[in-house]
Parts: C-alpha cells; structure tokens; sequence
C-alpha cells in the first residue's frame, strides 16, 4: 500500500495533479497531516480561527455558502493567510449536479470557487459527468478533485458498490484531476480494479475528534490514531474539536482565551496526526 511510504516519496506519484503535489510536500516541510475544518458563520470568526490555527495545518477547509457576511475581500484575506501559513484551501462543497451545472457553480455565482479554493470534492450520484464538468473549470487552473466515496455520519448511504463506483471513475481519470477521496480509510486499496496498474490517491477523513465520540445529528468520530495508523489514511479533518471554544465566547478577554484555545487544541491534533503517521511508516 501507498500509504506506508512517507508523504515526500509520494509527491512523484502525482504527475498530473499539482495540488496533490503541493499538498504531500507540504506535509513534510510542516510535519502535519492536519485539516481545520472552519464551520462558521461570521468572516470574522472564520479569519481569527484559521491565523490562531495556520500554522499547525496543511489545509484549511471551508463551507462559504455558511458565512452570512461573505464577500471578495474575504477571500483576499484568506489566501493571503494561505501565504502567511503556507497551507491550502479546500472548499467542502459537494457537488451533486450534471456536469453542465456543477461546471458554472464551481467558476461563477457569488463564490467563484474555483478562483481561490486548491481543492474540491464530489458525490459521484450524478454519475462520470459530474467529473467532466468540474474539471472542465478545474483541470486548466491546476486544481484538484476528491470523490465522496464514504463518509463519517451514521447511516451513510455511502458504502459498498457506492464507495467501490467511486474508487473505479477515479482509477478511470486519466487527467489525474480526481487526486483522492474523502473516506474512512484505503479504498484505494480496498476497492482497487483489478484490471489496471495500482494508482496512488489521497485519503482524506472527517469525524476526527480525542474528546467526544459523536454528536446530536449523527456524527461519528474517531481518534487520530485509528484514522491515520490503523486506517491508513492521510489526512485528518477536524471541526469542532480544534474551534469549538470561539463559538461560545462573548467579551474581548473571553475572545482573546477562545483564540488561544484553538491555537493550542490545532496544535494537539498536529502532534497526534504526526505520531500516528510516523509509527504507520515506522512500522
Ligand atoms: N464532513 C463530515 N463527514 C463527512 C464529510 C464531511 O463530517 O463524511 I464528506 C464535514 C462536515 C464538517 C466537518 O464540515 O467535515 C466535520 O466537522 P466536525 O469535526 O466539527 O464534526
């Protein structure tokens, strides 16, 4: 399996995908393997989560249609934070259209996704043209695609023939456009066909958390640990566990510990996700 190598022997596996490049070699050159998933709804908030937690990550993922006072100069500072932190921006935005709509959501309406976010991701429900669509837009700015082959929530529909349908339109990528899957482990492996030479992909996880087990709406989470040693994946996404504290507080002193809060919990997950993959490679 890919995933036993470290992250910078994997870069040359990823000819065709710059972003897939850009984001193994910034894992070695941070020593993270580690995603903030920034879920809120004030720009503000948003900005002051991801400078307290920039630098302990490779990624900053967003969900933009949440933040009730978007506009353009958000995105300017956030990519100007992207610089400042060296990390990449992933916006969780999962397309679900036909190729022809997915095309014009990810380059124009008020988000023009594609203008600023390195990485996206897809439910394959639509079927193949959901791929031709994005990379459409995508592939000539050097941006990257993943596959909701499974995801973290109770119930997912998101399993057997689904995941392995997922697995099999990537292999049959032959842009390099479709760089990974959001999954809760290798399904590259698992799902892999049998028919074709083994690709590498990412793998990156949601329902990451060392504090609690789950939510009220069916979210699952599992440690750092059994998501990247025992699951072999690559990347650990992590919501509340890091930002959960600046969603409560009120004055400028509660403010001020909320920030240092999330700069100290995005620190842990670094350091948990970075033990993990050293004794996966070390094993
Ligand atoms: N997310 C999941 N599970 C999934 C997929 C996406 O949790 O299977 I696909 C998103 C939802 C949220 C983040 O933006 O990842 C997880 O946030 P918390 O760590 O706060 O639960």
């Amino acid at each position: 399996s890919t995933s036993l190598q470290p992250y910078g022997s994997r870069v040359g596996n990823f000819a065709k995908n710059a972003a897939a490049r850009n984001i193994l070699e910034t894992m070695e050159r941070k020593q993270s393997n580690l995603c903030v998933s920034v879920d809120v709804t004030k720009k503000k908030d948003l900005l002051d989560i991801v400078d307290a937690v920039g630098e302990a990550v490779i990624m900053v993922k967003t969900h933009i249609d949440i933040v009730e006072d978007f506009d353009m100069d958000l995105v300017v500072q956030l990519t100007a934070l992207a610089k400042k932190h060296d990390f990449v921006i992933f916006e969780d935005r999962k397309f679900a259209d036909i190729g022809n709509t997915v095309s014009l959501q990810y380059a124009a309406g008020v988000h023009k996704i594609a203008s600023w976010s390195d990485i996206t991701n897809a439910h394959l429900v639509p079927g193949t043209g959901i791929i031709d669509g994005l990379a459409k837009v995508g592939e000539p700015l050097g941006r990257g695609l993943l596959l909701l082959a499974e995801m973290s929530s109770k119930g997912t529909l998101a399993a057997g023939e689904y995941t392995r349908a997922n697995v099999e339109a990537a292999y049959n990528n032959e842009s390099g456009f479709v760089m990974g899957f959001i999954a809760m482990g290798r399904v590259d492996d698992k799902y892999a066909p049998a028919d074709k030479p083994k690709r590498d992909f990412l793998v990156l996880t949601p329902g990451v958390g060392l504090d609690v087990t789950g939510d009220a709406m069916g979210q699952q989470y599992r440690t750092p640990d059994e998501v990247i040693y025992k699951s072999g994946c690559d990347v650990i996404i992590v919501g509340r566990g890091i930002y959960g504290a600046l969603t409560k507080e009120s004055d400028d002193t509660a403010r001020q510990a909320a920030v240092e809060s999330v700069r100290k919990q995005g620190n842990r997950y670094r350091e948990a996700g970075w033990e993990a993959y050293l004794k996966r490679i070390n094993h």
